[in-house]
């Protein structure tokens, strides 16, 4: 039980992170959580205006950035990760009061954002590029490495914060401002994450004005970001229906661009899976988050021979799961983000019962009233690989599929737009390899006995195909944050011409 209405508790976390946002503008933007259904904000919006100012102030936040020694970015992103480590627990329940997440997997994104600050304050000392052996006697050839711009970060609602993070701790690291546009759906998560930037700034002492903004209100504000040449690169997590509008335009401009876009992601059970292990990795891939990841497993192959046990076995788990409001019950399958998230899930189920499928679960809970919208996670039983399962329903549905033969497994496995995440169980060597393999899994990330969400920040993170080919988080992603000059140096008192070419001046 909730022992204060929803309002004040937002209002009591988002003071509790020191966020001076106004949460009750007259005529404002609402801000719904889809916990309850209620309003728990109204929020002043900005303007095209505004969000043109906020480049020009980036712009110049820029010219004085790029130029601090890249540790010393570093320790501001280091100080980040000390506030954000204090102010866990309250990021943590805004993301719950906003997305809807259990308080374990609120509390997970905001370890995201602390784990990729850490990542973030060691990469501050590693931004190196090669040397190169040069064909020119007396000459030298190398890599540099420069901050590349303003970079503008646009966010979905399902993850409020960390991929934001991904993003803003490598670009802040290579020298590079940033302006986040947050899902409308979740404003005052990204409001608390500035507030708590804006800490870790105060300490740093003498970091530039327009470091880090956000911007918020509607599509047009993203349109800025866009649009504008003085944004360097445009990093957007969200839908590919929205990737299609974002690429092109960047592209137009040759601005650079970081996709992160739908996944269609799909798990095979194979004969010699661990049952036990794979029937919890699925349980939490499909389930979790109310599937409403990117990385939610959403397809799933079974080997006939084995398909008796497990898929009994996940139906049960399904029928048995604890759906209810993630900030009082302790249940596992929180709310869907609205009612258009309901709406889907039930046109995707009918359809999958009109070519056959046998659908368990899926059924609207009677949890808090009306405006809010629970459901019982579904598992659908295919008796082909076609219609909903080639799409991405952002909902938990997990459509199951037997097969025979593991090459056409494998084939229907990458038959669709999505090319994000890909999980196989297996514990023979010649499956496994074979999934991972240039032949495989198409996907951007290949797990073996692991489901296909979860995944660690210090992986490059991101998929091919319809999910738009950017990479984030770890690894080399932050090359995508800073551009590359080659340098030759010519330190002889010859001029020789690279492939022997001749231009003698006499
Ligand atoms: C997303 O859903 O946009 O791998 C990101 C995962 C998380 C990130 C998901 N680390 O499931």
């Amino acid at each position: 039980m909730l022992t204060e209405p929803l309002n004040a508790l937002t209002a009591r976390t988002m003071d509790a992170c020191g966020s001076p946002a106004a949460l009750d503008v007259a005529g404002g933007m609402a801000v719904v959580s889809p916990v309850t259904g209620e309003t728990v904000a109204t929020l002043a919006v900005h303007s095209a205006a505004d969000a043109q100012a906020a480049v020009d102030l980036a712009s110049a936040a820029f010219k004085s950035w790029r130029m601090v020694p890249a540790p010393r970015r570093g320790e501001l992103v280091r100080l980040f990760g000390e506030e954000l480590r204090r102010a866990k627990e309250d990021l943590g329940r805004m993301v719950s009061i906003e997305a809807g997440k259990s308080p374990s997997e609120g509390l997970g994104e905001v370890q995201e954002m602390i784990d990729i600050c850490d990542f973030a304050v060691g990469l501050s000392r590693q931004l190196y590029g090669l040397t190169i052996a040069t064909e020119r006697p007396g000459h030298r050839m190398m890599e540099t490495w420069h901050p590349l711009g303003v970079v503008g970060i646009i966010t979905a609602f399902n993850f409020p914060c960390a991929p934001w993070c991904w993003n803003a701790a490598l670009a802040l690291v290579c020298g590079d401002p940033v302006l986040w546009k947050p899902s409308e759906k979740t404003p005052l998560t990204a409001l608390a994450v500035q507030a708590v930037f804006e800490r870790a700034v105060e300490r740093f002492g003498d970091a530039p004005e327009g470091l880090s903004q956000v911007l918020v209100g509607g599509p047009e504000l993203g349109e800025a970001l866009t649009d504008s040449s003085k944004v360097a690169l445009v990093s957007a997590t969200g839908s590919t229906r929205m990737g299609r509008i974002v690429g092109p335009k960047v592209a137009a401009r040759f601005g650079r661009c970081i996709l992160e876009l739908g996944g269609n992601n799909a798990g095979i059970v194979c004969p010699s899976a661990d049952m036990d292990m794979a029937l919890r990795a699925i349980a939490f891939g499909a389930m979790g988050t109310a599937g409403q990841r990117c990385t939610t497993m959403r397809r799933l192959f079974v080997h006939e021979s084995v398909y008796d046990q497990i898929v009994p076995a996940l139906k049960k788990a399904y029928a048995s799961v604890s759906v209810g409001n993630p900030l009082t019950s302790g249940a596992l399958v929180g709310p869907l983000i609205d009612r258009a998230a309901f709406d889907s899930m039930t046109a995707a189920l009918k359809e999958a019962a009109e070519l056959g499928g046998t659908v368990h679960g899926g059924s609207r809970e009677a949890v808090e009233g009306e405006a809010a919208y629970y459901v019982k996670p579904a598992i659908v039983e295919m008796p082909v690989h076609d219609g909903p399962v080639l799409r991405e329903t952002f909902a938990p549905i997990l459509y199951v599929m037997k097969y025979s033969d593991f090459d056409a497994a494998l084939e229907a496995h990458n038959a669709v737009g999505g090319g994000l995440s890909s999980s196989i169980f297996t514990t023979d060597l010649r499956e496994m390899e074979t999934f991972l393999s240039a032949r495989g899994s198409d996907c951007g990330i290949a797990n073996v006995n692991i489901g296909t969400s979860g995944a660690e920040i210090g992986g490059a993170f991101g998929g091919e195909k319809e999910t738009g080919g950017g990479r984030e988080s770890g690894s080399d992603a932050w090359r995508a944050y800073m551009r590359r000059a080659t340098n030759t140096i010519n330190y002889s008192r010859e001029l020789p011409l690279a492939q022997g070419v001749t231009f003698d001046i006499g």
